[in-house]
This record gives C-alpha cells, structure tokens and sequence, in this order.
C-alpha cells in the first residue's frame, strides 16, 4: 500500500530516519498533524503562543529572524517549551545560496539555527550543492531538511521540471526528510510533505498567499502535515480553540485518508 494509506505510527516504526520516526510518534501520541506557524515578532509573543497552543501541535514553525528582541535565551526557552509540550522546531529559514555559504548561515551568525531548529528548509535554486553544504552541518547533529518542491503563493515558479528536481534531489540525499508543497510527491523511503497555506477562514490574504481546506491536502493530496499561521492566532481570534479547531480538522481528514 501506499504511505498515505498507512497510519503514522507504521511509518514512524518502519521510518528510517530517527527524526522523522520521533515526529510520527509525537504526532501518533497527540493526535495531531498540525504545525503552528509562529509569525510573531516579540519574543514574549513567540513564547506566550508556543505556551499556549504547544499542547495542540507536533511542530512549531519560527521565522526567527522576525522577532525583534530575539536572545539566546528565546532559543532556551523555545527547547523548554518544546519538552514540556513535545514538539519539534522547524525554523522555516528558506536557505537559497551556494554550499558554503549555507553552512555559515545554518551554523553560525546569531541564530546558531542548527543548535536548536530540529527541521530546516532550502530552495535548490543554486543545485545540490545547497543540501550537501547544510548536510554537513545538520547530519551530525540529527537533524532534517525539507525541500520547497512548491509554494502556496499566487504565480509561484516552482512547478513542472523543478519540482520534480527537487524529488529527484530529495530522493538522492539522505539529509532530506521530504517537501514543501501541496501533496504527497513519491513514495521512496517515505518523504513526507508539509503544507503551508492552510486555511478554513479565508481564500487567501492581499499579498498572494492561497488558503486550502485541510481535507483538500490531507484527505485528498496525500500530504502529512498541514501548516496554519493566521487561521490560528489572528486578529480577533482565541488562539487556543482556533488550534484545537485544526487539529481536530487535520486528524479527521487523516482518519477519513486511512478509511476510518
Ligand atoms: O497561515 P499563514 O498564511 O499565516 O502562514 C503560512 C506560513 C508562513 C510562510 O512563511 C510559510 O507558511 N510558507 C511556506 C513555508 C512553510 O515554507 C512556504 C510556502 O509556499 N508558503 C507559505 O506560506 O510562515
């Protein structure tokens, strides 16, 4: 059968890779193949949300170069969180340049991203340079990257030949965990898709983000994870019940994948 008719918790005993098999338990455990895109941009924000709707998640997405008043304390705090409410920590960077350059970025610099952002992920623009350049730095300390094969944004360029680089490229390098995208892209050794641009309240926002329904990308499109940023913690809304609200969406699609 194929992946998406297995259950998580079958992929993650059967996953090759210690990181994805600890995100399928986590995900089997909380019911929940939700990530929370964190885009705020103080540190007590980032915090107060990771607090809050941690319990609802299997990830927390930063952008952490948004938070203003960003400290190394942020990034403890940030790891605590992520035990007390067992989440992993995607720091969706979006790396695009050449090798060496990459492993300067991911490395080092203020953030230290590969010290603490357990998922990362990268354009392949520049070939494959760019994975073998982050590899180096991630592999050794076990953690994963996903490859943008697509984006959710209105006229986006990644389609046709480059997306199916971009599984060719994930497929070749054992750093990479799987996809940016809208649906399930191959069944080799289980490489599993993300899908940002989640949405049940809106059709998309003025500056060309596209909102699909949870049950379009999981039931239908064979994607793992579904990401929502504002449909959570926008303005006006309880963030609690909203995540409570997508997890419950997300886990019915999934359950309604699998035929249960
Ligand atoms: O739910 P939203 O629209 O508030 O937030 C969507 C989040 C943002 C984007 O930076 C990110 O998902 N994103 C990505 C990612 C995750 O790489 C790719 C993409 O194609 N579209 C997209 O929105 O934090």
């Amino acid at each position: 059968p194929s992946f998406s008719q297995k259950t998580y918790a079958q992929r993650g005993e059967e996953h090759a890779h210690p990181l994805v098999k600890a995100l399928f338990a986590t995900m089997e455990r909380k019911q929940s193949n939700l990530s929370l895109a964190a885009d705020v941009s103080s540190k007590a924000e980032l915090l107060a949300l990771a607090d809050t709707v941690g319990p609802y998640i299997c990830v927390l997405k930063t952008h952490i170069d948004v938070v203003s008043d960003f400290d190394a304390d942020l990034v403890k705090q940030l790891q605590a969180l992520a035990a007390k409410h067992d989440f992993l920590i995607f720091e969706d960077r979006k790396f695009a340049d050449i090798g060496n350059t990459v492993k300067l970025q991911y490395g080092g610099g203020i953030y230290r991203i590969a010290d603490w952002a357990h998922i990362t992920n990268c354009h392949v623009i520049p070939g494959e340079g760019i994975i073998q350049g982050l590899a180096e730095v991630g592999m050794p300390k076990g953690r994963g990257l996903l490859l943008l094969a697509e984006m959710s944004s209105a006229g986006m360029l990644a389609t046709g030949a480059y997306t199916d680089k971009n599984v060719e490229m994930a497929i070749a390098n054992d750093f990479v965990i799987g996809f940016i995208g809208s649906r399930r892209f191959t069944e080799e050794r289980d490489l599993i898709t993300m899908t940002p641009g989640v949405g049940l309240h809106a059709s998309g926002d003025a500056l060309g983000q596209q909102y699909r329904t949870p049950k379009k990308i999981i039931t239908e499109n064979g994607s793992d994870i579904i990401i929502v940023g504002r449909g959570i913690y926008g303005p006006g809304k309880d963030a609690v019940a909203e995540a409570k609200r997508y997890r419950e969406a997300g886990w019915t699609a999934y359950l309604d994948r699998l035929g249960h």
